[in-house]
């Protein structure tokens, strides 16, 4: 699929395999360069399936679908333990999840049941025939939440569990905001949760975004010179897409498989650059053993004196495919998103349904305190909204603000809400809209100077920093006390 493009955009990144999700489509690409949980061969639990409702909030709905989760039960104490729920979040779920990394570091410790619940509309957990509007607007998070709670409730019914048996939710990225979500609507269902880099607070032009980008890349290798360089190339850039008849040589300097025609097309193409950068810093040197790049690496690439002006500096990263899809036609883009086939591996048609209906984090090239030009704004995401799906320009504000409203948002209930942590990291650009500093003597925040998004949740590795080896044994601590409590 050519797709391709944007996406950065569309954010999150991925825990798809189960990785927090929030970057998109081009990052699925990039996966196959990063996306690696641990290069171990490990032997996975089987899938098993879930009979789930399809719509918890019309009960004359009575229609179910096979909800996937996955469960390991080999360090459960049956009479005691602990359950740990990793959720499932914008993308297929990796079974993975709940045989290593933090949770299952804990589960062995804490001598927990670990489960998976994979999230409705992603995988193969597919409540629908297909992705068309028919079924796709029961794709939100107030849907997701149920099925959670009704995930919990059956199982503790078909293992036996008692009071004794708490329950922990975890989740990285998206999914780390329903973990959060999921304590504060449902307390009853969850003890607490471990919220990783979780974006509670919806925002319809996060412009923040890149304004933590550029902050991280200052402090790579030669950090405020890649800044200016990248700025230096981009209002080059910028003022190249604003004048169509530079168009013709735009397309051979970035080699483009389809040319530009409209102004979307300039704005893709900005946008499509920028996540060369948005993308690395987002998953910096992360625990997972496999940097092709960081941003030490793009940056000695920006900072390169050999290679003529900057802007052909950005073409010469743009020639690695690990990082540029060189077909950013708006067109493609919205083709591509207005597929309704099933496809377990893609997530990015539901996702982008998911910010313009609920979520916006639209990030754009709006703030002043950042070198990627101008040109994407809310402007294009809300015409991607509109084409592929129908949404209005008044729309999209009005749902991101109904979905502050009924979860709070930052401004959640602070004495009402006990037992969340949020672990954060300081280069992650989505932490902007997380908790980053404790709220309460039970609503924490863990706060890593250094790490990239959902740091905390990988496994351990001998190169991890000694404030990400800290936060974890913090984020035990915490948990540890939770679980003392009777
Ligand atoms: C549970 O996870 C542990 C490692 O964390 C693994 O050794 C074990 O095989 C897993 N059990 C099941 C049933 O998958
Ligand atoms: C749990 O689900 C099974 C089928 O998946 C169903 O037979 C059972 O009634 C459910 N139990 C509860 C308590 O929801
Ligand atoms: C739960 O209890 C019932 C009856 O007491 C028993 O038949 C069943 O095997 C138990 N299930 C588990 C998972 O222990
Ligand atoms: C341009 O892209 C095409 C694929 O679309 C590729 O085959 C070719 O090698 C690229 N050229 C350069 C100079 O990167
Ligand atoms: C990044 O990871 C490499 C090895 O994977 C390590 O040598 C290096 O110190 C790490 N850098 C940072 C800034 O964490
Ligand atoms: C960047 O990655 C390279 C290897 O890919 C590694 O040698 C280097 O230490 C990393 N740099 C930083 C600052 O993390
Ligand atoms: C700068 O770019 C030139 C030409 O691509 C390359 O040979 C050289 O190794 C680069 N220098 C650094 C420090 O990356
Ligand atoms: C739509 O997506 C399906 C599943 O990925 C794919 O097989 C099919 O070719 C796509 N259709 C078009 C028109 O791209
Ligand atoms: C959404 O909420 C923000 C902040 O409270 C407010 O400024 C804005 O006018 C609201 N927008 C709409 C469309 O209600
Ligand atoms: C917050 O929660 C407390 C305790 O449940 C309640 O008394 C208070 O009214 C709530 N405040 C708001 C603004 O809802
Ligand atoms: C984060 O670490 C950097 C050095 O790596 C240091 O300069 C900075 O003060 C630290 N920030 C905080 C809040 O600890
Ligand atoms: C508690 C804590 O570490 N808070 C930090 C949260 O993040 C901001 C920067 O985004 C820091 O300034 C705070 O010190």
């Amino acid at each position: 699929m050519k797709a391709e493009t944007l996406i950065i955009l569309l954010f999150f990144l991925s825990f798809s395999h189960s990785l927090p999700t929030f970057l998109r489509h081009k990052w699925l690409q990039r996966e196959k360069y990063f996306r690696h949980l641990s290069s171990q061969d490990l032997k996975l639990p089987k899938d098993l399936w879930f009979t789930q409702s399809r719509d918890h909030f019309r009960e004359v709905d009575t229609t179910t679908w096979q909800q996937r989760y996955w469960v390991n039960d080999s360090f459960w104490d049956k009479e005691n333990g602990p359950v740990f729920l990793m959720i499932g979040g914008e993308g297929e779920a990796d079974p993975k999840w709940v045989v290593e990394g933090e949770m299952m570091v804990l589960a062995e410790k804490y001598h927990a049941l670990a489960f998976q619940l994979e999230h409705r509309f992603y995988g193969k957990s597919q409540p629908g025939a297909d992705l068309s509007m028919d079924y796709i607007t029961l794709l939100n998070s107030r849907q997701a939440l149920e099925d959670l709670a009704y995930f919990r409730m059956n199982m503790t019914t078909k293992y036996n569990m008692t009071d004794a048996n708490r329950w922990i939710a975890f989740g990285g990225s998206y999914p780390g905001a329903l973990a959060a979500w999921l304590r504060m609507k449902y307390p009853d269902i969850v003890y607490g949760s471990i919220a990783s880099s979780a974006p509670i607070q919806a925002k319809f032009d996060f412009y923040e975004y890149f304004e933590v980008v550029s902050a991280s890349l200052e402090q790579a290798r030669n950090g405020p010179a890649c800044v200016a360089a990248i700025n230096a190339a981009f209002s080059l850039l910028n003022k190249l897409i604003l004048d169509n008849s530079k168009w013709a040589s735009l397309d051979k300097m970035f080699n483009l498989t389809v040319g530009l025609t409209t102004p979307e097309d300039g704005k893709m193409l900005a946008m499509s650059l920028a996540g060369i950068f948005a993308g690395i810093v987002q998953y910096n040197n992360d625990s997972r053993g496999s940097a092709v790049y960081n941003m030490s690496l793009l940056c000695d690439v920006m900072t390169n004196d050999s290679i003529s002006e900057p802007i052909d500096r950005l073409a010469h990263l743009s020639r690695s495919p690990a990082l540029f899809d060189n077909d950013v036609s708006f067109q493609d883009y919205v083709k591509f998103l207005s597929n309704v086939t099933i496809d377990p591996a893609q997530g990015d048609r539901q996702w982008t349904y998911q910010t313009c209906d609920s979520f916006g984090y639209f990030q754009t090239a709006d703030s002043p305190h950042q070198p990627f030009g101008t040109l994407f704004d809310t402007a294009l995401y809300t015409l991607i909204c509109n084409q592929v799906f129908g949404f209005t320009e008044k729309d999209i504000p009005v749902n991101v603000n109904n979905t502050n409203e009924f979860y709070g948002g930052l401004n959640f209930n602070k004495t009402a809400v006990t037992n969340i942590v949020f672990p954060n990291g300081s280069i992650d650009p989505w932490h902007s809209l997380s908790v980053t500093a404790n709220v309460s003597e039970s609503v924490t925040a863990v706060f890593i100077n250094g790490t990239a998004h959902c740091a905390n949740m990988y496994p351990a590795n001998p190169y991890d920093k000694p404030q990400l080896v800290a936060a974890r044994k913090e984020i035990d601590a915490i948990l540890g006390s939770w679980l003392a409590k009777t």
